[in-house]
């Protein structure tokens, strides 16, 4: 999957923040069939015991599609239903103890809040990171926005030898000035899941981003 992953310009998260346990699989099946180059599954405030069965289907659904799916947070878990990766934030531990417990092939993802973590990512020897939030945002309540000043350096240092996605309260209204302001990858979350169509409104931004 770490072919799929260099080919993927939009993540889409299934988020259980907005999607309900038994609605999870027909909305990240939504979200790959328009498109998203690779699927997290985040849960935030559930415990991992009640996931096993939703991150089999999804990993099994990413399959089909030939997409890497990345687990968040809970590498028990990832290992349990053989996702293709692991989403660590700056509080989860070291990238290096992670990829001691998950082995080679595993793809392992970091948060970045900065230039300065972002570069510390890649010298940890992430496979791809996230970069943001970029605009203030209900999905990750509490943390500021980072803004847009840091990304074309971030891209040139960090992006251009790992995949590195934009993220935090992108929309459609903003993307043509993340775009512009030097991002290539970006992760849409609660913009795709609040859309009545996740699958048409997936593969409309896609078009945007090319
Ligand atoms: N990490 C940084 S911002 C964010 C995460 C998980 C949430 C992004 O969600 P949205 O709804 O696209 O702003
Ligand atoms: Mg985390």
């Amino acid at each position: 999957m770490r072919s799929a992953l260099q080919k993927a310009f939009l993540y889409g998260i299934c988020d259980l923040g907005y999607v309900k346990i038994g609605t999870a699989e027909a909305v990240a099946r939504a979200l790959l069939a328009g498109g998203v180059g690779i699927l997290q599954l985040r849960a935030k405030g559930h415990d991992p015991s009640e996931l096993g069965d939703l991150a089999l289907k999804l990993r099994i659904l990413c399959d089909e599609f030939e997409k890497p799916f990345v687990i968040n947070d809970h590498l028990e878990l990832a290992l349990k239903c053989q996702a293709h990766g692991l989403h660590l934030g700056q509080d989860d531990g070291s990238l290096q103890e992670a990829r001691s417990q998950v082995g080679p092939e595993m793809i392992l993802g970091r948060s970045t809040h900065s230039l300065e973590q972002a570069r510390q990512a890649l010298l940890d020897q992430a496979d791809y990171i996230g970069f943001g939030p970029l605009f203030p945002t209900p999905t990750k309540k509490g943390r500021p926005g980072i803004g847009l000043d840091e990304i074309r350096c971030m891209q040139e240092e960090v992006g251009r030898q790992i995949p590195a996605f934009c993220i935090g309260g992108i929309k459609p209204e903003n993307l043509e000035e993340v775009k512009q302001a030097g991002a290539r990858r970006v992760v849409m979350v609660s913009h795709l899941l609040s859309s009545p169509d996740p699958e048409q409104e997936t593969t409309k931004i896609l078009s945007q981003l090319s």
